[in-house]
């Protein structure tokens, strides 16, 4: 795309999403900050690390403060009006999510602590019940930290091989070696279906078929595409799908395990405690049905009932606008980045989210990060829990920024103006 065929389309995209009325609704990145290093920003923090966490709408922030006021209570077992209500609020949750990635039933949709404990409850209670020595797991080469150590310590408990599906230089995965990782011994296939460090989203559709022709399952880690882009998870067909409710408007410590009716029922329990039984005696118990056969203890009533919040925020918004909005808006940066004498890009895949890794020139990242935050902008330097991405690459970390729908056009320009002094700085 030329620039100018850019900022046509541009302009049309900016009447569908205007960036500037949506930061209102979010106190930390629409207040007046003190410092110098704000001042050229107009005073506001340029905050650039959503695929680490996002920021908060007032909506969600209410939600939280109003559940605390007025509908407090334990779920599912109390017999008084508020406890009623609190189990309401919580389960109606559980449906706005479901509707959210067009689950079939509510009831596929499992509160966790983020997309970490989703992945570790299906290596836990699917994997330790269903796979035997020699069962083989097939992961890619970008896997976050999240989506690979699970496998890894179930993989040494049960004697189990993983193979990778390689990626190329430009972030993507390399297809051509797909096939051959398959054999009789595969029993699943899990991988990220979005880049944390390369922005790539994944052709997982393609893949979920493949898998599925052979009869093997395929969980999705969803926690960069789920904010991002519509997912459908009937579409899709994946069997698991993981996501973090904080990368997505809401609260920390709420997340979710979609998982196909079929495979939760034949899967074991991943934690004990109450609620997730059905009759107990002193040496023996029966559990509870799905979801809640996987949601032991006291879970996030106030997180669940937050991310229902962000859910709807983010609906009134629209995902399609959203998607657009930043693709337009990652194009831009890259566009401008680019300008940038000695700018170096870590995935420049044609799919791809907004999520930008990159080194200019040999500024450490690390330094290059300190050096943005001196000028009020906040972004992510390191090997983004994703180290075997690093080792392949041969570096020791990237800086990434990345994007969400509250992002402007002119924080852009302001980091690359940043990303100019920095050049100067350093050299
Ligand atoms: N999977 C992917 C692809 C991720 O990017 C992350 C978090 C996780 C799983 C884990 O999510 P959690 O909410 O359970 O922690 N990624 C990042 C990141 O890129 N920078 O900080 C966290």
């Amino acid at each position: 795309m030329s620039e100018a065929q850019f900022q046509i389309k541009n302009k049309n995209i900016l009447r569908n999403l205007d960036p500037y009325k949506l930061r209102q609704d979010f106190p930390l990145i629409s207040k007046k900050l003190e410092g110098k290093k704000y001042n050229s920003n107009n005073g506001h923090l340029v905050y650039l690390d959503n695929a680490a966490t996002t920021q908060k709408p007032n909506a969600v922030i209410r939600a939280l403060m109003n559940y605390y006021e007025n509908d407090n209570a334990n779920v599912h077992r109390a017999l008084y009006e508020l406890g009623d209500r609190a189990t309401q609020k919580y389960e109606e949750s559980r449906k706005t999510v479901a509707q959210f990635i067009n689950a079939k039933h509510a009831r596929e949709i499992v509160f966790t602590r983020g997309a970490t404990e989703a992945i570790n409850l299906v290596a836990s209670a699917w994997g330790r019940k269903h796979l035997q020595a020699g069962d083989e797991i097939i992961l890619t080469e970008m896997e976050h930290h999240s989506n690979l150590i699970p496998w890894q310590l179930l993989a040494k408990e049960k004697k189990l091989t993983l193979r990778f599906i390689p990626f190329l230089n430009n972030g993507t995965l390399n297809f051509s070696r797909v096939k051959s990782l398959f054999n009789e011994r595969t029993r699943l296939v899990a991988m990220t279906h979005m880049s944390n460090v390369f922005g790539t989203i994944n052709p997982v559709r393609g893949l979920i078929r493949m898998a599925h022709s052979r009869c093997i399952p395929v969980l999705l880690d969803g926690a960069q595409s789920v904010p991002h882009i519509p997912v459908d998870v009937q579409y899709l067909d994946c069997d698991f799908l993981a996501f973090s409710g904080h990368k997505m408007c809401g609260p920390t410590g709420i997340g979710v395990l979609y998982g196909k009716q079929e495979y939760l029922d034949a899967m074991d329990p991943y934690q004990g405690g109450g609620d997730m039984i059905s009759s107990v005696w002193l040496e023996k118990a029966t559990w509870n049905e799905i979801p809640y056969k996987f949601e032991a203890g006291t879970p996030n009533i106030a997180g669940a009932i937050g991310l229902a919040a962000a859910i709807r925020y983010i609906n009134e918004i629209g995902m399609e606008k959203i998607t657009r909005y930043e693709q337009a808006l990652t194009t831009y940066a890259i566009l401008e980045m680019n300008k940038l004498p000695g700018i170096r890009f870590y995935g420049i895949a044609p799919e791809r989210g907004g999520v930008i890794s990159f080194s200019l020139d040999n500024i450490h990242p690390h330094d290059m990060a300190q050096f943005l935050d001196s000028q009020g902008i906040a972004v992510r330097a390191g090997h983004h829990c994703a180290q075997p991405i690093m080792r392949k690459l041969e570096i020791p970390a990237t800086t990434r920024a990345s994007l969400y729908f509250y992002n402007t056009f002119e924080e852009i320009d302001l980091l690359v103006a940043a990303l100019k002094k920095a050049k100067e700085f350093f050299n």
